[in-house]
Order: C-alpha cells, then structure tokens, then sequence
C-alpha cells in the first residue's frame, strides 16, 4: 500500500497545540512532523511531538482492559470489553437502586487530551440525569479572574504570532525554552528587528539566560515590581496623564496609593530586584510597542491573581495595549464552540435532576465529606491526580470508601495502581477529534491515521459503548446520544459562524488541513466591558469578592512555616507526569535531586550529591543535593509530580471563581526543609 499523510494535532495541555502531518503506511505510524502551513508551529514540533512514534508503540501502553484484584495488589487480570463494561454497568444500576439516584457515581476528568470529543466523558455522566462532577482548573485560575476585575469579562484575543511585531518582550514568569518552545520563532523575528528581551523569573531559567536582562525576582512579588516600576515612571512624568483620564478608572485612589505606600527602595529590598533593575524595566514599557507575556507560573502564589492586576496595569497605563505586537499576553482560548458533546438536550425530568460538584483542587477531601449518597464510583481519565495532585492522604481515604474506581488511560501511572479497573485508551493517532488551542488561534480535526492499538478505545467510543450496555441491562438509563460517531459531533460543533471565520463552506474542508481563526478585529484597549467601560484600577467585583478593589501589592499572608519555599516548574522533556515511559525523553530529566542554594546548603552542611530528606508536616522525599549557585537563597527547586507533590501544602490562589468556578492550585506557597540522611 502506499504511504498516506495524515493530519493530526497534538492535543496535550500545551501552548503549541500543535499540527503534525503523520505518514502511515500498511496501518503504521511511521513518521510525524510539523505541519508547515500552519503558521504557529511553522513545520515543527517539539522533542515529545517527534516521540510520538515511540508513544504510539510503547510496550508499556495499555493493551485491554484490566481489572486489579485486590485494589492495590499488583494482580491485574485481563478483561473483555464486554466483561469491564458490564461490571460497570451493573455497579452504576445497583448503586442507582441502593440510593435512588446516580450521585454515588462521578467523575473526575482533567487534561490528558484536551480535543473537544474528549468532553464525552463529561457528556456520558450528564446522560444519568444526577451524578458527582467537577469543576475548578488545576493549570490556571487566577489570571482570569485578575484580568477581569481590571478589563471586564471578555477573551484578551492577543495573536502571539503579533509578538514578532514587538519592539520590546518582557518574559514574566513564563518559560517558553521549556514550556512553548514554537513562540521563539516569533520572539526572534522580534528580536531580529532590534526588539529587545527582558526576563523576569525567580529561577535562572533557560528562557532567562537568552534574554538581553535578567530580572530575578522572589517568589510571589511580582505585584511590588509592577508597582514600582509604575511609580518610577510617574515620578519621572512619562504616564501621559490624557489617556489616564480618558480610559483608567481609579487613578486617584491609585495615584496616592503609590505616593504613600510604594517606596522604590524598599520594593527593591522586597522583590530582591535591584533599583537599577526596576528602572530598566520600566523603560521597557516607554519602547511601544511592548509586549508582556504571563506565564502561569507566576500565578501559582496565594496572591498570584493580585500580581497579575498590577503587571496588567503596568502594561495598559503605558499604552502598550492599543499597539499592534504590544500588550498582554496569556492565555487566549477560543471559547467559540457550542460543545454539544456535553450540553446535549436530555428528558425535562433529568434537566430536573440534582448534580453535585467538586473542586479539582480539593476534590478527595470534597467528595469524603458527600453524604446521602457517599461517594462510590469513581471515573478519572486524563488525570493523573495521585501523582500531580495534592492532599494524597484524602486520596487514599477516598479510594478506600469507593465501591468502584475506573481509570481511563494510556499507561499505567500511580493512579492507575489504585484502580480496580483501567480502560486503555486510544492515541490521538486512532480517533477523530477537534482542536482549538489556548495560545494561538487555530482550528483543526484530528484525523484517524491508524487502527486502534489492541484493544485501545477512544474515550467517546468508550462513552458510546458504556452508555449501550447501560441502556440494555436497564432501558433508557443514559440519555447519552450514543448513537452518533465522531465525525456526527464534529460536524456539530462547526457551526456556520465558525465556518465563516475558518473560510470555509463545508466542515469536510477542515478535513484537509487546519484553519486559523480569523478575529473580528481586536478590541485595541479604547474601550473595556467593564462597569465603567474603563481599565478598572478599582473594582467593585474585587470587593464584593473579599478582595483589594485597588490594583496594589497583596502580601502574601501566609506565616511560611518551613524556612525554604518548593518550587516545582515544569520540566522540558515531560508534560507533567506524562512521557516518562520513554527512552527518546529520557535522557536529561533528573527527578531524584534536590536543588538548593550553596550558603542554603552550607549552613546545613550539605555538599553535592548528599543523600537527603526534604519534608514537612505533610511528608517526606529522598533526593540528592544538587548545588545551585543561580538559586536565590531561601528557594529550593524539585521535579513535580510523583512522591514530590506529597510536600505541597494544598493552598488556594486568591482569584479564580469567575474563570473556572474556584480558586486555583498556589502549588508554589509551600515550604520544606532540608536534612542530611
Ligand atoms: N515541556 C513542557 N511544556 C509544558 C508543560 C510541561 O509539563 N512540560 N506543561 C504545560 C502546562 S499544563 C502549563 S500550565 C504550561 C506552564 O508553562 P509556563 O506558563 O511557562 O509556567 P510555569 O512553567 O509553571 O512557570 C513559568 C516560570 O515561572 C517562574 N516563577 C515561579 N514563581 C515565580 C514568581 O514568583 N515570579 C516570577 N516572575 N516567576 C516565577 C518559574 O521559575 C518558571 O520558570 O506549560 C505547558 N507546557
Ligand atoms: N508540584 C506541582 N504539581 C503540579 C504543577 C506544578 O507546577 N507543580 N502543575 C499543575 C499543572 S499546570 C497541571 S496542568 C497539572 C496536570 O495534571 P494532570 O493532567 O493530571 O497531568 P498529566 O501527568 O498530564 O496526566 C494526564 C494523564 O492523562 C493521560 N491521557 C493522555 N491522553 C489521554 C486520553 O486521550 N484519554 C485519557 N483517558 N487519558 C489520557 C496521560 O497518560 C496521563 O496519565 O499538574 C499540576 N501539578
Ligand atoms: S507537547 Fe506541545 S509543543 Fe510538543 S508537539 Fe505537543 S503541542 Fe506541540
Ligand atoms: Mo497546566
């Protein structure tokens, strides 16, 4: 047979969302690679994007579906699909008759595969009528909700491919080397007109070492670095006060905020950023147009929402809004499908029915404290919580307390080791889906390239067949529409609005390789959907949330109760607990050391390559020291996931409700120490 090129995305919770081109021969993924007419991953995708042919094959992906007895022993027996499903079924049904509705049953999904048919998950629990959900977001939170208490809700809808129009990048707290390696085609072709590229970043990241300037700056004072900059340029009368008064709601308050509160000097002693280092920052924002890019990382801090109100400030009242290339970047969804998949009509008396949900963040703890039901079936899928997650003790009460516990995945993990059943999974190589990423602004469908590994099935095939079996052992259980195939719900969501903004007439169209998304125009800053139609420095929704109304420094109020902060950023060659199962990933990733600063270390007696336990209240990791010279002192750096996790102490962002329902994860307000074993 000849070969074929297919198209496919990779549909990791990622920046790049990438396209790939798959060539298959005979049923073979041979070879991936870039799409080179999309133009945000230009040809190219990253180490784990080219290891695909690698992941597809693994010997260690899951074959069929299996069944551990007893839970936790390591005795894994195979099942038939018709086996696992119907001891799922009828544990739904029983529960159903134990308790007179579904909400002993729920789910907890979260960003495996971010492809939109992926929500059959949460379209086949919607099918019972009543269940347990969750909502809340692990990943981000807080910058959401920040950005509309100042601009009012609405998508920021910042192209970063306009980055390559900037003519000064400031980098704070994002770490595109490892995180969104694509963006720095655009950042040099700004870089390659004279743009210059500052950093901002507690750790000497290797985003940090390509920069012009370096900036590093401690934990969670993002906010007093914002601000102080902001002082330094109204003290040398460089705002231009017109535009202030014209589209900023707030300045006087704010002004005297900075007169009496905000002292260069000792923003300089708080942040750790020099007085020379505040000046040049600000001088960045006087070069328009100047583009800012957040990461998440900075928001991962119980004042994190507050640090981003006061960059964001930073950024409109030196007008970088309005220019094209300038202003804020961030997470920029495309929030335009009608997601049918899990708002599906259903019978008036399940529109009736009660739903119960809980917070991704606190979910073991949450679902302990349901009564009448407790809590008995459990699905996960694309969620590794026992390994990125926190709170691990309530985990394992919770496994305890279930009658069920389905895991929908790939390979096996830690939180498949707690299942009684794991369902296998397909790739993104052997189903349909849809795309739109968080960062740029294409859309594309994920073709089927090749047959499903063994007995591996997409998660809405695995929806599809699930809600069968439940209809037959008992008719009209599940108003799932299982009937209709992937290509039915894709056809679905490409309405005729995004038709027309993709440019094409017919969905098939996309069937032939991505689109981009055209915007209708940007708003240009001039006017916002706030109540005042102006960039809010005081906002009432803050305050009516419990929080500043000003735009200003938020302390952290958190007594550090360990003398060292953990931070544990994202590595390069992971997506989080993913791709560790791969010999192509495996060569640079250190997950048994600890990084510590030299006098940290001395003062503790340590010397590279010490055996070590790093704990607290919560818990206890062996590592080996690694001496880190470019750390700040009181900072020490672990790789995420697995047994590190157990060390965070489980605090929330401050913002959040309004973008995802809750407070986000401040997986970075935690703190350890350090001793020789
Ligand atoms: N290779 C790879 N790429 C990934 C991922 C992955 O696991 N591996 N994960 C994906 C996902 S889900 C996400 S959410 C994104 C996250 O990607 P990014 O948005 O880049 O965020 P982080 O990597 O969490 O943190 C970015 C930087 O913030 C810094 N930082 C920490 N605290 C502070 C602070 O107080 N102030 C400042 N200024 N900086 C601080 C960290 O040192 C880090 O370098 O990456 C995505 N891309
Ligand atoms: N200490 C610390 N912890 C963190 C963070 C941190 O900065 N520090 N970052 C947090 C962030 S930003 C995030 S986004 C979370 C990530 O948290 P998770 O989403 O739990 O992390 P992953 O390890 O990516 O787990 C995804 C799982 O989905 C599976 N999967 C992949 N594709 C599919 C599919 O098609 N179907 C199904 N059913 N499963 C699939 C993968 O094999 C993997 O086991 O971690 C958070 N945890
Ligand atoms: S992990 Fe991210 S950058 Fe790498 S191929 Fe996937 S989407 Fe692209
Ligand atoms: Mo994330």
């Amino acid at each position: 047979m000849d070969k074929q090129i297919f198209h496919n995305v990779c549909p990791r919770n990622c920046y790049g969302t990438c396209g790939i081109l798959s060539t298959v021969e005979n049923g073979k993924l041979l070879k991936v690679e870039g799409n080179p007419k999309h133009s945000y991953t230009r040809g190219r995708l990253c180490a784990k994007g080219y290891a695909y042919t690698e992941y597809v094959y693994s010997p260690r992906r899951l074959k069929y579906p299996l069944r551990q007895f007893p839970r936790g022993s390591g005795n894994w027996q195979r099942l038939s699909w018709d086996e696992a499903l119907e001891i799922i079924a009828s544990k739904m049904i029983e529960l159903h008759d134990r308790y007179g509705s579904n909400l002993a049953c729920g789910y907890n999904k979260f960003s495996g595969n971010l492809g939109i048919l992926h929500y059959a998950t949460e379209g086949m629990f919607r099918g019972l009528g009543s269940y347990t959900k969750v909502h809340g977001d692990l990943c981000l939170s807080a910058e959401g909700d920040a950005l509309n208490y100042n601009r009012g809700r609405g998508e920021l809808l910042r192209d970063p491919e306009d980055m390559a129009k900037a003519r000064g990048i400031v980098l704070w707290g994002v770490n595109p080397a490892r995180t969104a390696v694509h963006q720095w085609s655009f950042i040099n072709r700004a870089r390659d007109k004279g743009a210059k590229l500052l950093v901002v970043d507690t750790l000497f990241t290797p985003t940090a070492a390509q920069g012009d300037s370096y900036l590093q700056i401690r934990p969670g004072t993002d906010g007093l670095l914002a601000m102080a900059a902001l002082k330094y340029l109204w003290q040398m009368d460089r705002l231009d006060m017109d535009y202030i008064q014209e589209h900023v709601h707030g300045w006087e308050a704010f002004a005297s905020y900075l007169q009496e509160e905000v002292s260069l000097e000792e923003a300089s002693a708080i942040t750790g950023v020099p007085l020379e280092g505040i000046k040049e920052l600000a001088e960045m924002y006087l070069e328009s147009p100047c583009a800012t890019w957040v990461g998440f990382g900075l928001q991962r801090y119980s004042n994190g929402g507050q640090s981003v109100r006061g960059i964001d400030a930073l950024v409109t009242l030196t007008k970088n809004q309005n220019q094209p290339g300038g202003g804020l970047y961030y997470f920029n969804f495309l929030d335009i499908f009608p997601l049918h998949i899990k708002n599906f009509p259903r019978p008036t008396e399940q529109e009736k029915a009660s739903v119960r949900s809980l917070n991704i963040i606190h979910f073991a703890q949450e679902a302990l404290a349901l009564e009448n039901p407790p809590l008995k079936l459990l699905w996960l899928a694309g969620h590794n919580p026992f390994s990125q997650g926190q709170n691990f003790q309530y985990w394992q009460k919770l496994v305890n307390q279930l009658e069920l516990m389905v895991v929908v995945d790939l390979f096996m993990n830690e939180t498949t080791a707690q299942a009684d059943i794991v369902l296998p999974a397909a790739s993104p190589f052997e189903e349909y889906d849809l795309h739109a990423g968080y960062w740029h602004q294409w859309i594309a469908i994920n073709q089927k390239a090749i047959p499903p590994f063994y007995e591996a099935r997409s998660d809405l095939e695995i929806a599809r067949s699930l809600t069968q079996v439940l209809n037959k052992l008992r008719p009209g259980f599940s108003s799932f529409p299982w009937r209709l195939s992937a290509l039915d719900w894709i056809e679905g969501e490409l309405t005729p609005e995004i038709r027309e903004r993709l440019e094409i007439d017919t969905w098939q169209e996309l069937l032939h390789g991505p689109r981009k998304y055209k915007l209708n125009g940007s708003r240009g800053g001039q006017s916002y959907p706030t109540e005042t139609g102006k960039f809010q420095l005081m906002s009432r929704d803050a305050k009516e949330s419990q929080l500043p109304a000003l735009v200003r420094f938020q302390e952290q109020r958190i007594e550090p109760p360990y003398p060292l902060r953990l931070l544990t950023p994202q590595s390069l060659l992971r997506l989080h607990s993913q791709y560790r199962e791969l010999s192509w990933l495996n060569l640079e990733e250190k997950t048994d050391t600890v990084e510590i600063n030299p006098q940290d270390a001395e003062q503790r007696g340590l010397k590279a390559k010490d055996h070590v336990t790093v704990f607290n209240d919560r818990g206890s990791c062996s590592r080996r020291v690694e001496i880190n010279a470019y750390l700040p002192q009181g900072v020490v750096v672990m790789a995420q996931g697995e047994t590190t996790n157990q060390l965070l102490t489980g605090q929330n962002t401050d913002m959040g409700i309004h973008t995802t329902g809750a407070r986000g994860a401040a997986f970075y307000d935690s703190w350890v120490e350090v001793k020789k074993k």
